[in-house]
């Protein structure tokens, strides 16, 4: 990720220094541990009801004639889907709740879109892979553990309530990864790389959790 120069690069550079701050100072953590059956917000969480967008400031424009998406390393069948070919993959419905690590959540997204588990039948990861790292058009990464990314409730979304994903939430595709923060839900998603090693993503290296479980509030390394 290249530092601009000019106005924007600079407002850009400080809300990531910002960021890393609240990292360092473990802004935010309560102490508490929450319990999804019996109540909708984690801790430390309050609910919106828009939906803020959050990025490094770089918003790349993709058609989706123009987009693809990799995805290889450590599978059997590595794939390189065009627009249609993903189009052409069985479809479904999702809904499920957004919670960022900057304390808003959303309530009962609906995305459409791939399930994880469906891209897993068809890539056939080796019994050495592990880990997935996410990356996307802007040059964000995020890893997950593969039994995470294999849950039944991540899905590489096109559209969200019944429209396609705008270019400022990660349109043509993202993911939606819904037990984790939301920095774990790569925008712009272009390649999926299949790993039989952790491999620490673009926040996960600059103070955040690597796993970041929003129930037991693992916002930050420490
Ligand atoms: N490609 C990419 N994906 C990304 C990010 C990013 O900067 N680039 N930011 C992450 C963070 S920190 C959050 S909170 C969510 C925000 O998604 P939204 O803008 O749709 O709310 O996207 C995540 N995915
Ligand atoms: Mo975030």
């Amino acid at each position: 990720m290249s530092k601009d120069d000019g106005l924007w690069g600079t407002i850009r550079t400080k809300l990531i220094d910002r960021k890393q701050e609240w990292a360092k100072e473990g802004r935010l953590l309560t102490g508490q541990r929450g319990d999804p059956l019996r109540q909708r917000l984690p801790p430390g969480q309050h609910e919106v009801k828009n939906w803020p967008v959050l990025d490094l400031g770089i918003q790349p424009r993709i058609a989706p004639e123009e987009w693809s998406l990799r995805i290889d390393g450590a599978v059997a069948q590595p794939q390189l889907w065009n627009w249609a070919q993903f189009q052409a993959q069985p479809q479904q419905k999702f809904l499920s709740d957004i919670h960022c690590v900057t304390a808003w959540s959303r309530f009962d997204n609906r995305w459409d879109g791939v399930s994880a588990r469906h891209l897993l039948s068809v890539v056939q990861p080796l019994p050495t892979a592990r880990h997935v790292l996410l990356h996307s058009a802007d040059g964000y990464t995020t890893n997950l553990r593969l039994d995470h990314f294999g849950a039944k409730d991540v899905v590489l979304a096109h559209s969200w309530e019944g429209s396609p994903l705008t270019r400022e939430h990660g349109g043509p595709v993202r993911l939606v990864v819904p037990k984790f923060y939301f920095w774990k839900s790569a925008k712009w998603l272009t390649r999926i790389e299949f790993l039989t090693k952790d491999a620490p993503g673009y926040w996960e290296n600059r103070g955040y959790h690597n796993e970041g479980n929003p129930w037991q509030e693992d916002r930050y390394d420490r």
